[in-house]
């Protein structure tokens, strides 16, 4: 029997499951699983937790053992129908009895999708649908990875609140206060990469590592820095990419440390002696083709991307229609004369605006957080 309303606080549950594994799983989704018994009652809880380990599904039903017969399931994304890593999920409720299964977002994966499908020729009631817009939302990175066949772009920066990132004569220490850049080492630490223009690495010579934790006395203000260092679970060290089209980067730059792993894009046809790990792409406006250096991460399975560093690679992003998500500290100063935080955008002309819509707007420290999306995603 459906029932909306309890639907709908089921797979809110499961949202919040999946965000638990947020970080965690690249190249894989978030995906959380609640299974309630024949009564009604929650039976089971899981979420995936890494790439490789089990499927949310298999977590939420063996904590449900033998209750999960007769009952429900509600899950972020639909079963999978395939043995990859692990074996498929379908199966997995079908042994296990369950009688309906609740799916909020299909499975744009052409290898794993099928489980709704295969639960309903078994003669499981599937519901689809419940609460997509959470759960797309939870899982945006991977699904646009998934669906698009490139890497999602979160870029970042911290501005003045006249949307300034640097004085008139290029001091930008600072701008933010100390919770503002624990947050953004937060965010970063759980990108699969790290990019920056080549600006940037001239002007700044940032690490671009990620850590989980502050220390702003290795830090630099604004921009990338920190020390090297996992996240949680032993996931990857997010790959530096510096986007460098006429292979500019000097051989003694931070980023090509051997702290973490760092890919130099340059353009196919830049002449360059630079031992380091090269991406040749096709040159796209002033810049770099930056949809086939988002193919090119995708291919070597990088889910998500954070851009920081650099206002003029920013505004080739936006141009290009590659900026999925803008992460936004503002702190309560002014600037006037001094460095915008975003470069040419291809706005010639109040028409041409890139329109956004705010998401969430939270108080961090003395500053304020702003998450926006191009208004048509
Ligand atoms: C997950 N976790 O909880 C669910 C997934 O490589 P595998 O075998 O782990 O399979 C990965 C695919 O399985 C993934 O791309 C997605 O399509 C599907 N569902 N994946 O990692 C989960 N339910
Ligand atoms: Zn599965």
């Amino acid at each position: 029997m459906e029932r909306p309303e309890r639907d709908a606080a089921f797979m809110a549950r499961a949202v919040e499951l999946a965000r638990s594994g947020h970080g965690g799983t690249s190249p894989n989704p978030v995906v959380g699983c609640v299974v309630l018994d024949a009564a009604g009652q929650v039976a089971g809880e899981g979420f995936h937790a890494y790439a490789g380990g089990p499927h949310a599904e298999v977590v939420a039903l063996a904590q449900a053992g033998e209750r999960a017969r007769g009952g429900t399931a509600y899950v972020t994304l639909e079963p999978c129908d395939h043995t990859g890593r692990t074996g498929p999920c379908s199966g997995a409720l079908l042994a296990a009895g369950v009688a309906r299964v609740v799916i909020a977002v299909s499975d744009p994966n052409p290898k794993a999708a099928g489980g709704a499908a295969r639960l309903r020729s078994h003669g499981v009631a599937v519901t689809t649908g419940v609460l997509a817009e959470a759960a797309e939302r939870v899982n945006e990175e991977w699904l646009t990875y998934a669906r698009l066949g490139r890497s999602h772009v979160t870029w970042k920066f911290a501005a003045t609140l006249d949307g300034r990132s640097a004085a008139a004569d290029g001091t930008s220490q600072w701008i933010t206060s100390p919770q503002a850049r624990a947050d953004v080492h937060r965010m970063r630490a759980a990108a699969d990469a790290i990019v920056a223009g080549i600006g940037t690495v001239l002007a700044d010579d940032p690490r671009l590592t990620a850590r989980p934790g502050p220390s702003p006395s290795e830090d630099r203000p604004d921009g990338p820095g920190g020390v090297p260092g996992a996240g949680a679970g032993g996931r990857r060290v997010p790959v530096r990419v510096v986007v460098d089209p006429d292979a500019r980067t000097p051989q003694s730059a931070r980023v090509l440390d051997d702290q973490a792993p760092t890919l130099v894009a340059v353009a196919d046809d830049a002449d360059t002696g630079l031992k380091a790990d090269l991406l040749r792409l096709p040159r796209h406006d002033d810049g770099l083709d930056l949809r086939a250096l988002l193919s090119e991460l995708a291919a070597r399975e990088v889910v998500s991307v954070f851009l920081e560093g650099g206002p003029t690679l920013a505004g080739s992003f936006v141009r290009q229609g590659l900026v999925d998500r803008v992460v936004a500290y503002v702190a309560p100063a002014l600037l006037g004369s001094g460095r915008s935080a975003l470069g040419e955008a291809g706005v010639r002309t109040i028409g041409e605006l890139h329109r956004l819509r705010f998401d969430e707007i939270s108080p961090i420290g003395p500053d304020v957080r702003l998450i926006a999306r191009p208004a048509t995603h």
